[in-house]
């Protein structure tokens, strides 16, 4: 038996039931193993073992008071997964679904994510199942202190370094932020990303990983000599990732015509994005009423990914696992030609095998969506010169990093003798191989 194959059913026995942690990390093991090939003494340095055993997981209670005087008890998390490259980073999640599998997946992908950006971070996620839909401003502020009142202990700029994900943007960070100031009486500007300008924030953050996502399409199609000026796009989601992805396809003269959320989807071929923006970064609500702001546009239940409409792009951009086999092939049967992850792990194992099979172009979201975590990490170190980047030069340097990473990706395929569409393979064993590095270089065991 190979050492990935015994560590890997050795995961399944010690994680049972944890199934995104596990296909996240037999995603990654199955496509490393021309460097367990080349390194029979990784087996003796237990490398395996140590790069999916999170170094520590905080789990923690945080109660706190709704509008009507109601206490509330919620789980909050921190899963601090790798810091051989430098501070723990990575987002925090809130939304009803967070459990322990969740986090534990998010974490391991941010550890290679954050390697490929090149930037000294180490991986690491946290949050809560506070579901915030329908929460009062109050009822957020509430919570996040009562979840700083506890994550305050843990954090901190050259420990580790919280983020937005789902559920968390600029209003929470700045709750989180301003109760964690309080709380340590002082102003550790680089203890979260994310932040609003006024108290250390950065330019192009808010746009990062959208953005970041679009530039990676950018030099997979200019490698690959592909066209993308009139492409038809889908994108699911419509949130953070998803609206500045449209807002980058829109301007590169591509067609989005269509966006979703958790409830349903718009078909449009002349698509608003700023209504989008008005509906979810504005009013907080659903895309339903976007047919009732917009004539042409239409609105269905249901995933978007089940809709029959010719297109050649899909930019997942809303959460895991919206992908499986059957809407993969229905994907291909659509026309679909390239698929770039916004989100973390929004395809399946077998629908990456169908890209795979089918040789259509597909970006994972550990290489496509880093723009984000990147531009975070740029944020640290304007915090820590204690100075402001402006527009351009943020969003010049995360083009150089989107352009690094794809860059890359065609280092590993030439080493490698990889197809010249497995940005899969080539993502993942530069990602491992660098923390892999790092962890033998400092002499961990
Ligand atoms: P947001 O909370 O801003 O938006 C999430 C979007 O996904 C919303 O439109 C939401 O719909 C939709 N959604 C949630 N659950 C489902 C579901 N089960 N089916 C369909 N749609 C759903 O989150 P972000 O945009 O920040 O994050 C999106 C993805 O990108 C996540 O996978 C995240 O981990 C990843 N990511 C985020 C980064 C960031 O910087 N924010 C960086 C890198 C990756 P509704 O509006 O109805 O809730
Ligand atoms: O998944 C991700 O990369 C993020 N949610 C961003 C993390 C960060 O620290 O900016």
């Amino acid at each position: 038996m190979s050492y990935i194959t015994r560590v890997l059913e050795e995961v399944k026995q010690k994680d049972q039931g944890q199934s995104e942690f596990l296909q996240a990390v037999s995603e990654v093991l199955k496509s490393v193993d021309v460097i367990f090939k080349q390194h029979p003494e990784y087996e003796r340095m237990g490398v395996l073992e140590r790069l999916i055993e999170p170094e520590r997981i905080i789990m923690f209670k945080v109660s706190w008071i709704d509008d009507q005087g109601q206490v509330k008890v919620n789980r909050g998390y921190r899963v601090q997964f790798n810091g051989a490259l430098g501070p723990y980073k990575g987002g925090l999640r809130f939304h009803p679904s967070v459990n322990l599998s969740i986090l534990k997946f998010l974490g391991f992908e941010q550890v290679f994510k954050n390697a490929l950006t090149t930037l000294p971070i180490g991986g690491a996620k946290g949050g809560s199942d506070f579901d915030p839909k329908g929460k009062s401003d109050q009822e957020i502020m509430r919570f996040c202190q009562a979840f700083m009142l506890e994550l305050y202990r843990h954090i901190g700029p050259d420990v580790d370094v919280p983020a937005g994900d789902m559920g968390v943007g600029a209003r929470e960070i700045g709750y989180l932020y301003g109760y964690y100031r309080r709380l340590r009486n002082a102003s550790h500007r680089g203890v979260l990303t994310g932040k609003a300008l006024l108290y250390g924030g950065s330019l192009v953050r808010k746009e990062a990983t959208g953005y970041g996502l679009m530039y990676f399409v950018l030099e997979m199609a200019k490698h690959h000599n592909i066209e993308l000026k009139g492409k038809r796009v889908i994108i699911s989601g419509s949130g953070n990732v998803a609206i500045y992805a449209a807002e980058k396809a829109l301007e590169c003269g591509m067609k989005v015509i269509g966006m979703s959320d958790s409830k349903g989807y718009i078909i449009d071929e002349d698509l608003d994005i700023h209504v989008i923006k008005e509906l979810k970064e504005v009013k907080r609500t659903s895309l339903k009423e976007y047919v009732s702001l917009v004539s042409h546009g239409q609105y269905f239940e249901g995933s978007i990914y089940d809709y029959d409409l010719e297109y050649e792009i899909a930019l997942p951009c809303a959460t895991q696992n919206e992908i499986d086999e059957k809407r993969a092939l229905k994907m291909l049967k659509n026309g679909c030609m390239l698929v770039a992850e916004g989100a973390n792990m929004p395809s399946s194992n077998e629908a990456i095998e169908c890209y795979l099979n089918a040789k259509i172009l597909f970006a994972p979201g550990k290489a496509s969506n880093a723009g984000g975590v990147a531009t975070s990490a740029l944020e640290m170190s304007q915090n820590s010169m204690r100075l402001s980047w402006t527009f351009e030069e943020v969003d010049q340097k995360l083009q150089m990093i989107m352009k690094n990473i794809h860059q890359q990706c065609l280092d590993m395929m030439d080493r490698y003798q990889l197809e010249s569409y497995n940005y899969v393979k080539a993502a993942n064993i530069a990602g491992v191989q660098k923390v892999i590095d790092a962890m033998i270089t400092m002499g961990e065991y």
